[in-house]
């Protein structure tokens, strides 16, 4: 009886993990991010798609959240999870016109 308890408490536990986390894609289609403002919760991620038949980058320079993903071609994906509170500002080394505002709360 104990055993069956600690399996319900454990599902529950993984559930509740599940529902927190969630992973948003963002295509970079066209010389631009499909999306331009994102807000998402501490702990989810942006998976990031290279929809175009050349190379895009990702980085950021923001305080809440620095990293440099490097280049790559289409068909590519690279993922970001973001464990910080605050704004982001994202963008694309060969393509500077390219931003996207990511508010993590
Ligand atoms: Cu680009």
């Amino acid at each position: 009886m104990k055993r069956i308890y600690r399996i319900l408490a454990v599902g529950i536990a993984l559930s509740a993990f599940n529902a927190q986390a969630a992973e948003i894609v963002v295509s970079q289609k066209n010389k631009d991010f499909s999306q331009k403002h994102v807000k998402l919760k501490v702990g989810d991620s942006i998976s990031f798609r290279n929809d175009d038949p050349f190379f895009h980058n990702v980085f950021s320079l923001s305080d809440t959240a620095s990293f440099d993903l490097g280049s790559y071609p289409q068909g590519q994906s690279k993922s970001v999870k973001f464990t910080k509170a605050g704004t982001v500002e994202i963008e694309c080394s060969i393509h500077p016109n390219m931003k996207l505002v990511v508010e993590v709360q």
